[in-house]
């Protein structure tokens, strides 16, 4: 009887395990820095208005700010993070106020 050609040959099995990666779209951090200019209601006011956040986290957010430098206001996709910050720039901007925000890939 004829061998099996997997009993004579010298292949090698190669198993090949393949990763089940499920890819999240990337989000971002848009994150407010502290300034000695801008008046503490506009931040506030910033926070209420374009992060739709309430009165008093507005304040809260803005304090940390203020005492820390930094803080996350919230966290998007690539897409709306940078239509907030573009919001707050020209909104700050317009009103002569130094305030800057940014945004930062989340790791
Ligand atoms: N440090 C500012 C002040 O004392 C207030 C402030 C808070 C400015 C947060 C910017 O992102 C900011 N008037």
């Amino acid at each position: 009887m004829m061998a099996d050609k997997s009993d004579t040959d010298d292949e090698t099995a190669v198993i090949t395990k393949t990763k089940p990666k499920t890819q999240r779209p990337p989000l971002y951090k848009v994150l407010l820095l502290n300034d000695d200019y801008t008046p503490m209601e506009f931040v506030v006011h910033v926070l209420e208005r374009f992060f739709g956040i309430t009165h008093s986290q507005a304040v809260e957010i803005m304090l940390t700010v203020h005492k820390k430098g930094v803080a996350v206001v919230g966290v998007f996709s690539y897409e709306i993070a940078e239509t907030k910050v573009a919001q707050v720039m020209d909104f700050a901007r317009r009103n002569q106020h130094p305030l800057q925000c940014t945004m930062e890939k989340e790791e």
